[in-house]
């Protein structure tokens, strides 16, 4: 056996390089060359125009100031209180503030359908997933920054906010709640 006949670190195979393609693979490298190309050009295009992008606002801000502006939120529209966690009837149109931290989403909502929004979500502490159920409607929830989600409820009924985003040894208790009522006469709150 001569040392050409087979392959290793210390004998290289034999270089072909030089040798003319084939049509075939010409062609094959012309189609994927092309395909890249589509790809690239695809990335800033649908960025754009893909409409992925969550239609809201983002502010940094410190997580103190967003826990404060939580509480503030809850002492305005406070309309009840179930273990512990106070339940929040905000008016139509209202700036809503949401907080998730270790292991809880505070406070409870309660909103009216078909009425507009701006549903704001931040954390006290590490990432969360807000996650709502069973709409299956994901977020990042992301201390320092308070993402503002222009949001109109369009089905009534009791909803949960899940975590997705492993928080910690109590992420499976971070269980919260929404309420969507149809009739703006029951969602009680402030005339
Ligand atoms: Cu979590």
């Amino acid at each position: 056996m001569s040392a050409h006949e087979f392959h290793s670190a210390l004998v290289p195979p034999q270089g072909i390089w030089w040798k003319p393609a084939h049509r075939q693979e010409k062609t094959w490298i012309a189609i994927a060359f092309a395909w890249c190309l589509v790809l690239f050009a695809m990335m800033p295009l649908w960025h754009f125009r893909g409409g992925q992008n969550p239609a809201g606002i983002r502010y940094r801000v410190k997580p103190d100031d967003y826990v404060a502006r939580v509480e503030r939120f809850v002492a305005d529209y406070k309309v009840g209180e179930e273990s512990g966690i106070p339940i929040v009837a905000p008016p139509p149109g209202a700036d809503v503030y949401l907080l998730g931290r270790m292991w809880q989403w505070y406070p409870a909502l309660k909103l009216e359908k078909g009425v507009h929004y701006t549903l704001h979500l931040s954390s006290q502490d590490v990432n969360h997933g807000f996650s709502l159920y069973p709409v299956n409607l994901n977020f990042q929830v992301v201390p320092g920054y308070d993402y503002g989600l222009r949001v109109v409820p369009n089905r009534s009924g009791d909803f949960r906010i899940i975590c997705n985003e492993f928080c910690g040894i109590g992420h499976h208790l971070m269980v919260g709640k929404v309420l969507v009522l149809d009739s703006p006469a029951t969602a009680g709150g402030r005339p």
